[in-house]
């Protein structure tokens, strides 16, 4: 462990001092690490992009709250995520030079998936997500902070798009014109769920917003969903996005930035698997949320391929990328889901009703 993240730990009310310390997990966002103590308590240490969550203390005093408030409603210690508090009594610390950092404890025994190793796997996901959605129905949405401005709109998303692409500060927009094309074709559709919220006709409820397999904890032995973890950007927002962003994942055949197109579909029976457990966990979706699942599984997919290629074109600073060119593969496997979705269109609406 180097002597700044001997710092870190310090800060933390941990059982006992930490012995190792080492990067974890494949998350795109925050720099996140297992801590283990002297008597092999481990824990999860994140430092948490500042540059992606400029307002570190909203982002925490929302995760504080919702966390608190599933706890009531949770008998499983595993059920919930548990923060560790500083020794100041504090939900994060931040350092000297800026970076904050928190901890929660580790979920033990338990596993967390980059794709569904079986179908249950999937439909507990389902129920994860469902029942986090269900468990927070009665949860004052309006006490949240927006953590991030538009998360999920995707009409900025285009207009942020545009902007990259107007700028193209890496000159890179004329090696990926097929699939500008691809997404420019689609625009008119951007906005399709916003306005059916903006009529009324979509309500506002508290969501995930970031509700990928690997945002889900499953029991080890019995495979069974124990917890949904990631909550930056828990938020008020549409169902349709929870979701939709589960499919774009979980659903497909292949890893996000496979470069072998023709391994990536989006599974029917996945899809309809999910509906099925999302549906059960959270019985109050309306009959208009429910019409909607194959344009909430599109948009989101589709909205996360326009993200990738903006950050392409703006040289990658926004994911972590491990190799040249990983943000333009997982652009291309979001549009040949979203391809695959619109011949898959009729079936999929024949599975959500
Ligand atoms: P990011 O926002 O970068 O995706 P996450 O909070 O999702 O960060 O954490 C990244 C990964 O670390 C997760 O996919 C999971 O594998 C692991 N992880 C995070 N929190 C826990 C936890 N409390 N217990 C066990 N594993 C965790
Ligand atoms: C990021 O944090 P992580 O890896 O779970 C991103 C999501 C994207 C996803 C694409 C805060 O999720 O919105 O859909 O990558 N999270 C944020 O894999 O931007
Ligand atoms: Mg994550």
């Amino acid at each position: 462990m180097n002597s700044s993240l001997e710092e870190v730990v310090a800060q933390f009310c941990f059982d006992c001092p930490v012995i190792s310390c080492r990067p974890y997990g494949e998350g795109h966002i925050n720099g996140t690490y297992l801590a283990v103590s002297s008597s092999g308590h481990r824990y999860i240490l994140q430092k948490i992009n500042r540059s992606v969550f400029p307002d570190v203390a909203a982002l925490m005093e929302n995760i504080s709250a919702v966390t608190a408030f599933l706890l009531k409603k949770t008998q499983d210690p595993r059920g919930v995520l548990k923060l560790i508090p500083t020794t100041r009594g504090a939900a994060y610390v931040q350092m000297q030079g800026g970076d904050c950092w928190r901890a929660f404890d580790f979920v033990e025994d338990a596993i967390c998936l980059q794709s569904p190793e079986t179908k249950e796997d999937f439909y507990q996901s389902a129920l994860a997500f469902g029942n986090f959605q269900n468990q927070l129905a009665d949860f004052p949405a309006e006490t949240l902070h927006e953590t991030i401005k538009n998360f999920h709109d995707t009409v900025d998303r285009y207009r942020i798009f545009h902007e990259a692409l107007a700028l193209d500060p890496c000159n890179r927009s004329g090696s990926v014109k097929r699939e500008i094309d691809f997404i420019l074709a689609r625009e008119n559709q951007a906005s399709a769920l916003i306005d059916l919220q903006r009529q009324g006709l979509l309500p506002l409820r508290v969501t995930h917003n970031d509700t990928k397999l690997n945002n889900v904890m499953l029991d080890a032995r019995t495979r069974k969903a124990l917890c949904v973890i990631d909550l930056d950007t828990v938020m008020p927002g549409l169902s349709l996005y929870d979701f939709g962003d589960s499919i774009r994942f979980g659903a497909a055949t292949a890893r996000e930035d496979e470069k072998d197109l023709s391994k990536v579909e989006m599974s029917l029976e996945l899809y309809d698997i999910y509906t099925r457990g999302f549906l059960e966990a959270c019985p109050s979706l309306t009959d208009m949320e429910r019409r909607m699942f194959p344009m909430g599984a599109k948009l989101m997919t589709l909205e996360c391929g326009v993200r990738f290629l903006t950050d392409y074109l703006e040289g990658d600073h926004y994911y972590a990328t491990h190799y040249e060119e990983q943000n333009l593969f997982r652009c291309r496997t979001q549009l040949k889901l979203v391809a695959d979705m619109e011949e898959k269109w009729e079936k999929m609406i024949v599975c959500s009703s």
